[in-house]
C-alpha cells in the first residue's frame, strides 16, 4: 500500500502561497481527486516521490523526455555551459547549432526563431500569419489545445476543459470574436467558415494530431484538405507540433503523415526538458518577423544558453540514433496490443486512440474522432483506473483529456508491470 503522507503535507503547504498548490493546473489531480505527488527526481523511466514511491512515468513531463528523465548527454550539456554563465540576453554561436540541426530534421521549414514555450511559440506564430496576411481572424478546432494566450481559449482541451473553463473569464469579446471555432476532423465545417468569411481568415492552427483532448488522430484527407482550404483562400496552414515535433518522427507529424504546413510550432522535445519553444516557416513569411519585418516579437531568455544547450544535446541523440522512433512506436503498440484482450475480457466499453509513441484510452462505446466524442468518455471509471495505476506504481496523465507520452527508457519489464498493474486495476472499476 503506498503512503502519500509527506506529499499530501507539502501539497497543503503549497496551497497556501501558490493558487490550488500547483504551477499548472492539471498538476493538482482535481479531475481524479486525491492528493498530487510531490517528486524528489526522476531517472530514466521513473519518477520518485517524497514518501520514497516510485512510479513508471508514462507523461514524460508531458513530452520533452521522449529518452527518458536525466539523460547523462543531456545532463552533461547543462552542466558545462551553466558553468559559463546562465543568461547574457546576447547571441550565441549556440542558438545557430541547435536552428540549423532542427531545420535539417524537419521537412519544409527555411529559418526558425526560438521561444520559452510552446504558448508563446503558437502566440507568435498567429501574430506573424496576421502580420503576413494582413488578416484577423483564425479558424481552431474545438478540443486543441495551443498554449493558454488569449485568442487560443476558445473551447480549449488539456487543463483548460478538464477544469471545465474551455472558454476562459478574462479573455474579451473582442479576441474571441477573431477566433472561429471549428470541429476536429470536420472538413465540411471549415469549407463553410472560409465562405462565410471570405478574405478574413488568416491561418488555420490544428494539432496534426490533437494531444490535449485525449489521443485523437486525424481521418484520412482531415489534413490533406486543411491544406487545400488554406491553399484556395489564401490562408496560412500552422500545424501545432508542440507534442508531436520530433516525436512522431524526427521530422515530426509533417514527416510522419505527408503533409505540409506553411508554419510549424515546436515545444517540449526540442528544449530537452528545459523551457523552449520555437516556430518555424518558410523564409518569406519568417521575413516578416522583427528585426528583418514589421511583426515584433522578442524574449530576454529566448534563445537561452542552458535551454539551447539541453535542446541540441537531446537533438542530436535523437539525430544519431534514429532507432530511437521504432523503438518507441514498438513499446507503445505492445502496451496498445495487450491491454485490448484485458479490456475485452472485462467486458467494459472503451477506445484506444494511438500514434507511435502517443495514446490514450477511453471509457466509451463511441469512436473518439473530435472533442464531443471525447467528453462521452466515463469519468468515474477513467478516475478509478488512473487511482489503480498509480498505487501499483504507474503514472498516467491525471486527466482524461490528456495524451500519454512514453519515453525510450521504458523497458519491456515496464511495459510487463504496467500490464500487470492494469489487469488488477480493470478488476475493480
Ligand atoms: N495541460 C498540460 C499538458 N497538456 C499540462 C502541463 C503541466 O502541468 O505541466
Amino acid at each position: 500500500m503506498m503512503q502519500y503522507q509527506r506529499s499530501s503535507a507539502l501539497f497543503n503547504e503549497a496551497k497556501k502561497v501558490i493558487p490550488g498548490g500547483v504551477n499548472s493546473p492539471v498538476r493538482a489531480f482535481k479531475a481524479v481527486g486525491g492528493t498530487p505527488i510531490f517528486l524528489t527526481h526522476a531517472k530514466g523511466a521513473y519518477l520518485y516521490d517524497e514518501d520514497g514511491n516510485r512510479y513508471i512515468d508514462y507523461i514524460a513531463s508531458w513530452g520533452p523526455m521522449i529518452l527518458g528523465h536525466a539523460h547523462p548527454k543531456v545532463i552533461d550539456a547543462i552542466k558545462s555551459r551553466a558553468d559559463k554563465g546562465t543568461s547574457y540576453g546576447i547571441p550565441t554561436e549556440l542558438e545557430t547549432q541547435i536552428a540549423h540541426l532542427a531545420l535539417s530534421m524537419v521537412p519544409n521549414m527555411e529559418q526558425i526563431r526560438f521561444v520559452n514555450s510552446g504558448t508563446e511559440a503558437c502566440m507568435s506564430a498567429v501574430r506573424l500569419a496576421r502580420g503576413f496576411t494582413g488578416r484577423d481572424k483564425i479558424i481552431k478546432f474545438a478540443g486543441c489545445y495551443h498554449g493558454h494566450a488569449d485568442a487560443f481559449l476558445i473551447q480549449a482541451g488539456s487543463g483548460a476543459v478538464t477544469f471545465g473553463s474551455p472558454n476562459s473569464p478574462g479573455v474579451t469579446a473582442g479576441t474571441a470574436q477573431d477566433t472561429l471555432l471549428a470541429r476536429y476532423n470536420d472538413l465540411d465545417q471549415v469549407t463553410d467558415i472560409f465562405e462565410a468569411n471570405p478574405e478574413q481568415i488568416a491561418a488555420i492552427i490544428v494539432e496534426p494530431v490533437a494531444g490535449n483532448m485525449g489521443c485523437i488522430l486525424p481521418d484520412e484527407g482531415f489534413l490533406e484538405g486543411l491544406r487545400s482550404l488554406c491553399d484556395l483562400h489564401g490562408a496560412v496552414l500552422i500545424f501545432d507540433e508542440v507534442m508531436t515535433g520530433f516525436r512522431l518522427a524526427a521530422g515530426g507529424a509533417q514527416e510522419r503523415l505527408g503533409v505540409r504546413a506553411d508554419m510549424v510550432t515546436y515545444g517540449k522535445v526540442i528544449g530537452g526538458g528545459l523551457p523552449v519553444g520555437a516556430f518555424a516557416a518558410r523564409k518569406e513569411i519568417m521575413d516578416f518577423l522583427a528585426p528583418v519585418g514589421p511583426v515584433y516579437q522578442a524574449g530576454t531568455l529566448s534563445g537561452n544558453p542552458l535551454a539551447m544547450s539541453a535542446g541540441l544535446a537531446q537533438l542530436q541523440l535523437l539525430q544519431q540514433h534514429p532507432q530511437v522512433y521504432t523503438s518507441l512506436d514498438k513499446k507503445t503498440e505492445y502496451l496498445h496490443q495487450e491491454m485490448i484482450p484485458l479490456l475485452d475480457r472485462k467486458g467494459i466499453a472503451y477506445q484506444i486512440n494511438r500514434l507511435g509513441s502517443m495514446m490514450s484510452a477511453h471509457f466509451t462505446d463511441s469512436p473518439v474522432v473530435d472533442f464531443a466524442s471525447a467528453a462521452k468518455g466515463n469519468n468515474e471509471s477513467f478516475k478509478k483506473y488512473f487511482h489503480g495505476m498509480l498505487a501499483q506504481g504507474v503514472y498516467l496523465p491525471p486527466s482524461a483529456f490528456e495524451s500519454y507520452f512514453l519515453n525510450d527508457a521504458i523497458t519491456q519489464k515496464d511495459l510487463e508491470q504496467t500490464l500487470e498493474a492494469f489487469s488488477k486495476t480493470l478488476t475493480r472499476l
